[in-house]
C-alpha cells in the first residue's frame, strides 16, 4: 500500500494530485503540523529533514516532493505520466522537474519565511527579503509562460501530460498572493484552468478542503 504523509496545501499537495491521476489505491496520513509533528522523533525517523510529504511504498520510506513524483511516474508506466526513457522528451521532463524543484519551489521557502534570513527582529530586512523574493519568482513565471507558448501547450511538456504539470500547477496556486500572481499571466491563466479542470486535481483540492482561494481561479 501507498502511503502519504501529507498536510492540506502544502508540498504534499503535488504527490496528492499524481496518486489521483494514477487511479491507484494509496493511504493518506495527515502530519499535525500544529502540533509540529513533522519534527517529532517518529516523523525524523522517516524524513530527517522534517519536512512535508514522505511517501512509504512497502518498505521504500521517499522524501523530496521531485523525487516522489519521479518515482511514482515510473512505478506506474501504464498511466503515461514520463515521456519514454533515455528519448528526449525525457530529458527535457528531467530538466523542467529538477528546474521546478530547485528553482521555483526553492524560492518560495524565501518569499514565505523571508525572517529566516534576517537577523531576529530585522522587520525592514525581512520586508525586503519577501519582495526580492517576489521579483525573482515573477522572473520565474515568465520564464513558465514562455515554455507554455512555444510548447505549444496545452502541458507544460507539449501535448504530453506529465508528472511535471502537477508539480508547476502547485507552485502556481502558491503565487496566489503576489502583485502579479501566475494565474494573470497570458499563457499560465488558462494553463492553470485547464489544470483545474481535471478530475484528478478536484478530487485532490476536495479531499484537503482547499477553499477557492488556495487558487484564485474563478
Ligand atoms: N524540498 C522539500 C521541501 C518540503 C517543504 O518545505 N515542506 C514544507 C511544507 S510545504 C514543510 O514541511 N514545512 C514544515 C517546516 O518547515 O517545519 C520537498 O520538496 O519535499
Amino acid at each position: 500500500m501507498l502511503s502519504l504523509h501529507y498536510h492540506p496545501s502544502d508540498a504534499s499537495l503535488i504527490p496528492h494530485i499524481l496518486l489521483e491521476e494514477l487511479a491507484v489505491p494509496f493511504e493518506l496520513k495527515r502530519v499535525d503540523r500544529a502540533n509540529n509533528a513533522q519534527k517529532s522523533p517518529a516523523y525524523l525517523k522517516l524524513n530527517p529533514n522534517g519536512l512535508i510529504p514522505v511517501l512509504e511504498d512497502g518498505d521504500l520510506v521517499l522524501y523530496e516532493t521531485a523525487a516522489i513524483l519521479l518515482h511514482l511516474a515510473d512505478r506506474f508506466p501504464q498511466a503515461g505520466l514520463a515521456p519514454a526513457l533515455a528519448s528526449d522528451a525525457r530529458a527535457h521532463y528531467y530538466k523542467w522537474m529538477l528546474w521546478l524543484s530547485n528553482t521555483f519551489q526553492a524560492d518560495f521557502k524565501t518569499f514565505y519565511y523571508p525572517q529566516r534570513y534576517v537577523a531576529e527582529g530585522n522587520v525592514s530586512g525581512t520586508a525586503e527579503v519577501k519582495a526580492l523574493a517576489e521579483q525573482r519568482l515573477n522572473g520565474v513565471l515568465n520564464q513558465l509562460d514562455a515554455q507554455l507558448q512555444n510548447s505549444g501547450g496545452p502541458w507544460l511538456l507539449g501535448s504530453h501530460y506529465s508528472a511535471a504539470d502537477c508539480l508547476a500547477f502547485v507552485l502556481c496556486c502558491w503565487t496566489r498572493g503576489f502583485a502579479r500572481p501566475a494565474r494573470a499571466l497570458p499563457h499560465l491563466g488558462p494553463y492553470m484552468q485547464r489544470m483545474l479542470a481535471r478530475p484528478a486535481v478536484q478530487r485532490a483540492l476536495a479531499t484537503e478542503q482547499l477553499p477557492p482561494s488556495f487558487h484564485g481561479l474563478a
